[in-house]
Formats: structure tokens, C-alpha cells, sequence
């Protein structure tokens, strides 16, 4: 599966991955054997390979011809793929896709090589030891498509309203691979009820931009309750004949700052959030569809109602299943706790940027994305930390104006970046790492805040907080890490937030316990970051019932 919904009727799209491919290891003590291994997958999650940190290279056959084109949905964490042999792409991060079009291949059989390599080191900047895993492997969906002389390169839909009409803005990439005299290209749209034409005009560039404006009647919105998803189908045709197709899907919902709140659809939303790893004991990063969708019936049952992504980019099905579920996602670029030092390694501005450059136009259609966020805990107290949030920012901004942004925070008093987000956002922990009442602590951040007058005004989101408890660990104290620790905690957490003035929203640090980096053993007990409230398997721990009481018993705006 690469989306729940098939984004091509006419382009010829093969998905590669849900098969096995052959593997072989560069390094360690299986180098060089030859095995068969399941795509998409974390070679972790192979016996052999359960803490392999090095490259291995994955081989399939395949018989194509044409303008053909790869696509890599995620290969964690840096990707180097070859066609018969030749390097045609290389990417960095483990958690955007990437594409490489390779034109005029004669029919028959090609061999397709994916190296993938999840060590750390100087020329990675963002998957380094941390409190989660960077796994190995090709982690998400491969597709081969075989393109005719032009296809539609994206299709972006920005709902919004004219008073109490919809409208749908539409931009169009079309790219002209062999242009031929006298060609001529028509663009077909169909949203809801409407259709319609658009004349190409072919100058001597390879692209061809499009900007549509259409107003709809009667149309159902997408929110929480009832997220109605419409499917725009966008056709090419040259010579009058159909060569190729991209089907989009689009909620007609406004997200808005508005003072202290952030309003979906002119509503003031509620957020009863959790953050979210990718992680599972028996998928790695990888995690099929139906575990995705356990989780999101899980989440849904506690009275959840967002997802904050920590802290990457989430595969395009989960994004697709919160589209169809009606759940908000915080969606972030990759980055975790970089202090300035890491800031500075000099790959680190490109790579984080280029995370941007990937998740917002990949990800722009979903409406279930209400914010996206950058640099989780990075160094905001810095000067030099200002310049990479704000160059961040100004690329957020660029790309999607039709949506807020923000940043998660854990330097509190010494935090200089407050007045750059349209958001601001705080990781605490009281009745955790700050000994402190929920009340004392919320009130002494949150009075900073305001003191600090640049966050004044702005929507507050605690980004997370919650506590560690190891499932079934029981003490005759109710210690820290019992279950019951964890329980207690969150309740006074949440019980005192949603209670807090000015608190659009809470994200509970974490849903589940995640997998970290063999380099963090010492503080995880496990080699795991144990502060779900349920555990890798998705077992409830006492906190789950807590927080469902608690997220059951409010709604979803204020
Ligand atoms: C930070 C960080 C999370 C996690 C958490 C914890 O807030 O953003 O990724 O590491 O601390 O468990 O301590």
C-alpha cells in the first residue's frame, strides 16, 4: 500500500514494495551473504540484523520501458539508489519521499539497487544517538511508474472561504519530458460538481504552471466530527488523448489563529493531543497500514482528538487514515534536543531545510495537518538558534500560508524565539524531571511567557508532558515508573492544564514506549523511552484510563 485511496487511474504505477527483495549487508558479520528480505521493513526486525547499524543494499528485478519514474516513499536514513548499475539518486532522512526519473529506457528487464545506510556521523546531521530509534532500511513504499512525453508533477488544493462560500485554489506542475512541434496540452480538473478545462499554453521551458480559482455550492466541510473528504482528479491530455492523471483529495476546512486560539473552521479547537513515534517492536518505523489504524482506534477511544508527529514526518497512509478519521495533526520536520554545537554542524541548516523543502509540498493537501512545527528543544535560547528557527519559519511560509506554525520549547526563561512563531508551544514536566506542582510550574512558564511580552498574545499549547511508568512495574510506594507514578502524575497534569487559562491544547508526551538509541541505555530503563501510556505492544498502562476519563469528559472546542 502506498496511499488508502488510488492516487493514478491512467498513470501506469507498479508499487515494488509488499514483496521481498534480495539484501545484502556491507558490514559486520553477515556482509556479503545474500537473503530475502520483506519490503517495507526495518531490517530490524530481521533476527540477524536486530541492532545492525550499517548499509545494506536491496536488489529487484523489474521489466519497464519509457520515461520511467522511481519513487521512495522513506528509506531510513540515507538512500542511494542505482538503475542498471548506474547511481541515479542519493537522499538524506528517512522520513520524506523522493523521486528520480530516468527517460527513454528500452523495454525489457532492469535491475533496481537501493542502498540504504542508518549509521550516525558527521555528515548526518539529524539522525544521531537520541531518544529514538533511526532504524534501517527501505522503511516506506517504492513505486515504478512509467511516464508518457509529459505528467502532472503535483496538484496543491488550498480550500478557503469567501464569506459563506467555498472556493478551492488549485497550482499545477505539468513537465514536459519530449515536447514534440505542434503538440498541445489540455488540463481537465473535476472537484465535486465541477469541471473544468484548461488550455496549456507550451513556451520552450519543461514546466508548465497552472492557477485555478473555483467556487463550490453546497459543500460539506471537514472537521473532527465529520471529515468529509472530496477527491480531485486532475487528467493531462496531449493530442485530445489521455497520458496522465494524479488524483488528489481535499477537506474544505480553515485553520486560523485568532488570539489565544487557534479555530478550525471559525471554531475555537479543543486539542486533546498525544505525541506519536513511528515505532513498534515488530515494524521498526515501519508500521503497516492496520497498525497504524489500531493505534488511531486506540487514540480515538481514550477521547484523543490530534497527533503531534514527534519529530519527523509521518508516513503519507497515517496521514491519509487522520484525512479519513477527522484527527488534527502537528506535523514537524526532523530534528530532536540539537543543542547549538549540533546546530553548527555544517550540514545541519541544508538537511533541516531540505526536510521543509519535502514535507510541505508532499504533505500540503492533507487537511487533517493543522500546524506544522520545526525543531523540537533545539537551541532557542541562542542567537545563532534565532537564525535557524527563522529561516525555517520564512521557508514555512513560503511554501503554506494557509496555515500557523510553531515550535516546541523547553528553554524556558532563556528562550529568544518567542515572537517568531505564529504559536507557541512548551515541553514541561512538573511531577517529573522539575519537582514541582503542575499548578506552581504552568503558571511560572506561563508567566514568562507573558512577561516576555513576544508570546503574549499568541496560542500556548503544552507540546508535551506526561511521566514514565513501566507496564506492569508496581511498587509498595507508588515510586516513580510504576504505573501508578505515571497515572497519578497525569492526571494533576491534565487536570491542571485544560483548567489553565489561556491553554489552547494539550500534547501528552507519549502515546506509546519507543525504541532509543543503544547510546541512551543509561537513562531508559529497557532501551526504551517509557513514558506511553501504553506500551510498545499497544498494552494499556493505568494512565490510559485516566486520560480517558479525562479527554472523554471535554469536548473538542472551547
Ligand atoms: C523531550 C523530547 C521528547 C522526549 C522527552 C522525554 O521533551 O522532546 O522527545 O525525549 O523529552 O521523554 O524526556
Amino acid at each position: 500500500m502506498i496511499r488508502t485511496f488510488k492516487n493514478h487511474k491512467i498513470r501506469k504505477q507498479v508499487e515494488l514494495t509488499e514483496s521481498l527483495w534480495e539484501f545484502e549487508p556491507c558490514n559486520g558479520e553477515h556482509k556479503g551473504q545474500k537473503y530475502l528480505m520483506h519490503t517495507p521493513s526495518c531490517w530490524e526486525t530481521h533476527p540477524d540484523f536486530s541492532d545492525y547499524r550499517g548499509e545494506g543494499i536491496y536488489r529487484k528485478k523489474v521489466t519497464a520501458g519509457g520515461n520511467l519514474r522511481i519513487e521512495c516513499k522513506g528509506v531510513s536514513h540515507t538512500a542511494t539508489v542505482y538503475f542498471d548499475g548506474t547511481e541515479v539518486i542519493n537522499h538524506y532522512n528517512a522520513y520524506t519521499a523522493f523521486s528520480v526519473i530516468i527517460p527513454n529506457v528500452e523495454y525489457g528487464e532492469h535491475l533496481i539497487e537501493i542502498k540504504a545506510d542508518n549509521r550516525f556521523g558527521e555528515n548526518s546531521a539529524l539522525h544521531l544517538p537520541n531518544d529514538y530509534m533511526s532504524y534501517g532500511g527501505i522503511s516506506r513504499g517504492v513505486v515504478l511508474e512509467e511516464l508518457q512525453d509529459a505528467y502532472i508533477q503535483y496538484v496543491n488544493l488550498t480550500p478557503y472561504l469567501d464569506g459563506a462560500d467555498w472556493h478551492a485554489r488549485i497550482e499545477c506542475s505539468v513537465s514536459l519530458l519530449n515536447k514534440k512541434e505542434g503538440d498541445s496540452f489540455e488540463l481537465k480538473i473535476q472537484i465535486a460538481d465541477k469541471i473544468i478545462s484548461k488550455e496549456l499554453k507550451v513556451s520552450d521551458t519543461k514546466e508548465i504552471r497552472i492557477n485555478e480559482d473555483i467556487g463550490f455550492n453546497d459543500i460539506e466541510t471537514w472537521n473532527i466530527e465529520n471529515p468529509k473528504l472530496y477527491e480531485a482528479e486532475v487528467k493531462l491530455l496531449c493530442n485530445c488523448n489521455e497520458i496522465d492523471d494524479l488524483i488528489e483529495r481535499l477537506g474544505f476546512r480553515e485553520v486560523k489563529v485568532e488570539g489565544k486560539y487557534i479555530l478550525l473552521n471559525n471554531r475555537r479547537i479543543r486539542i486533546k493531543g498525544v505525541c506519536r513515534h513511528e515505532d513498534h517492536p515488530q515494524y521498526g518505523c515501519a508500521l503497516p497500514y492496520h497498525a497504524m489504524a489500531n493505534d488511531l482506534m486506540q487514540i480515538r477511544h481514550m477521547g484523543g482528538n490530534a497527533i503531534r508527529t514527534s519529530h519527523y514526518p509521518n508516513d503519507e497512509i497515517f496521514l491519509d487514515l487522520c484525512d479519513e478519521l477527522g484527527f488534527l495533526v502537528w506535523e514537524e520536520n526532523h530534528a530532536r534536543g540539537l543543542e547549538e554545537e549540533s546546530m553548527r554542524n555544517p550540514h545541519f541548516r541544508g538537511q533541516a531545510l531540505n526536510v521543509i523543502k519535502e514535507m510541505i509540498p508532499q504533505h500540503y493537501n492533507h487537511p487533517s495537518i493543522f500546524i506544522w512545527g520545526i525543531l523540537n528543544e533545539c537551541a532557542s535560547e541562542t542567537m545563532y538558534g534565532r537564525e535557524c528557527y527563522k529561516e525555517e519559519f520564512e521557508l514555512i511560509k513560503s511554501l503554506d500560508k494557509s496555515r500557523p506554525h510553531t515550535f516546541a520549547s523547553c528553554k524556558f526563561f532563556h528562550d529568544v524565539c518567542f515572537d517568531l512563531p505564529d504559536v507557541i508551544s512548551c515541553n514541561v514536566y512538573p511531577r517529573w524531571y522539575v519537582d514541582k506542582s503542575v499548578e506552581e510550574y504552568l503558571a511560572e512558564v506561563k508567566g514568562w511567557i507573558d512577561n516576555d511580552q513576544k508570546g503574549v498574545e499568541k496560542p500556548f499549547i503544552v507540546s508535551e508532558i506526561g511521566a514514565g511508568g513501566i507496564y506492569g512495574y508496581r511498587n509498595a510506594y507508588d515510586g516513580k515508573w510504576t504505573e501508578e507514578y505515571q497515572a497519578k502524575a497525569l492526571k494533576e497534569q491534565l487536570e491542571t492544564c485544560f483548567s489553565f487559562k489561556d491553554c489552547c491544547g494539550v500534547f501528552i508526551w507519549q502515546y506509546c514506549d519507543n525504541r532509543v538509541s543503544e547510546e541512551w541505555f543509561a537513562q531508559r530503563p529497557r532501551g526504551m523511552n517509557n513514558k506511553g501510556i501504553v506500551d510498545e505492544y499497544r498494552r494499556e498502562k493505568l494512565a490510559y484510563r485516566v486520560v480517558k476519563d479525562i479527554f472523554c469528559g471535554l469536548g473538542n472546542y472551547f
